[in-house]
């Protein structure tokens, strides 16, 4: 391990990644407001594929749309991960398919816990999000040099001890709203693992998610297996968009990842929206 030296790193122990991943270094920050925050900036300076930022602690932690993301610190997993991938523009948001595939694959290795993807990707164990994942792009400098091309962070808030299982007197740390809504992987199975202890085999299995993207027949297993995990498949939903809302059964998940629903008046695919899950199957 050694102090990372780069103004930029200031704050971070650096350490290596995986070995055979595209992870080469890991920036470890006791706190830091947001890690996805951190690598926009260091990717806005020097754009580095596969550079990663973990934190104990966030102070701003954040979700889509202005939302925020919370975690108490050291209890969970909170970490983000710069790609340049060889994707066009408009493919950008499918890194997001290949994060909460890995993040759902991570908690089934390191934990023995089955999870299901809520569209667009949140991770679930039944209704209870388990883990979030917020992905933010730059736009491509486009002047063909190596790192010019479309730079997005992908940050990965999974809950490894937070929210504490039921009747735990942390509950009372827990905001209401989070209480019945968010779970953890000590809550769903006990296991009282550490959060950083997950880190490497969620970097692993996004490096081979990622690689699946980047193949047409990976790219097909990648979405079969989007769709098998995918609880809002076959669910009555309301989807949120920005101009209004749409109901109807959740028919289909397409190969762009956009969301297929039976609106009543035939079939509507939406690229980007909030769901929320009505009824069962
Ligand atoms: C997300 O947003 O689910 C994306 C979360 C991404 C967090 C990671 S942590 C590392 C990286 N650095 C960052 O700054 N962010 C990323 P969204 O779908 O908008 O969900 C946010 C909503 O989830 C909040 O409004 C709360 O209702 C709820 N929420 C907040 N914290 C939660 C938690 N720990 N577990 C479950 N739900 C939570």
């Amino acid at each position: 391990m050694s102090e990372a030296t780069e103004p930029e790193a200031e704050g971070a122990v650096a350490t290596s990644g995986p070995p055979g991943t595209c992870f080469f270094e890991v920036r470890r920050f006791s706190q830091v407001d947001s890690t996805n925050r951190y690598l926009l900036d260091v990717a806005r300076r020097r754009p580095r594929h596969g550079l990663v930022a973990v934190a104990d602690h966030q102070r701003a932690g954040r979700g889509r749309l202005g939302r925020s993301w919370e975690a108490p610190p050291g209890t969970n997993l909170l970490v983000s991960v710069l790609l340049v991938p060889e994707l066009p523009p408009a493919e950008l948001h499918l890194c997001n398919v290949a994060a909460a595939l890995a993040t759902a694959q991570a908690c089934r290795r390191a934990a023995s816990l089955e999870t299901q993807l809520k569209w667009p990707n949140d991770v679930v164990v039944g209704e209870r999000k388990l883990g979030g994942i917020l992905a933010e792009s730059l736009p491509a400098k486009g002047d063909g040099a190596p790192g010019s091309g479309s730079v997005v962070v992908v940050g990965i808030g999974l809950n490894v001890r937070w929210p504490p299982p039921e009747g735990d007197p942390g509950e009372a740390s827990v905001p209401e709203d989070l209480r019945r809504s968010a779970t953890s992987i000590l809550r769903e199975t006990g296991s009282d693992l550490d959060p950083q202890d997950l880190l490497s085999v969620l970097l692993v299995a996004l490096d081979e998610r990622m690689a699946e993207l980047a193949d047409p027949g990976g790219r097909l297993r990648l979405f079969a297996e989007y769709r098998r995990c995918c609880a809002t498949l076959g669910r009555e939903v309301a989807v949120t968009l920005p101009d209004g809302e749409i109901r109807g059964r959740a028919l289909d998940i397409t190969g762009e990842g956009h969301l297929v629903v039976d609106g009543g008046s035939g079939p509507l695919t939406v690229a980007a929206g909030d769901v929320v899950h009505l009824r069962g199957r």
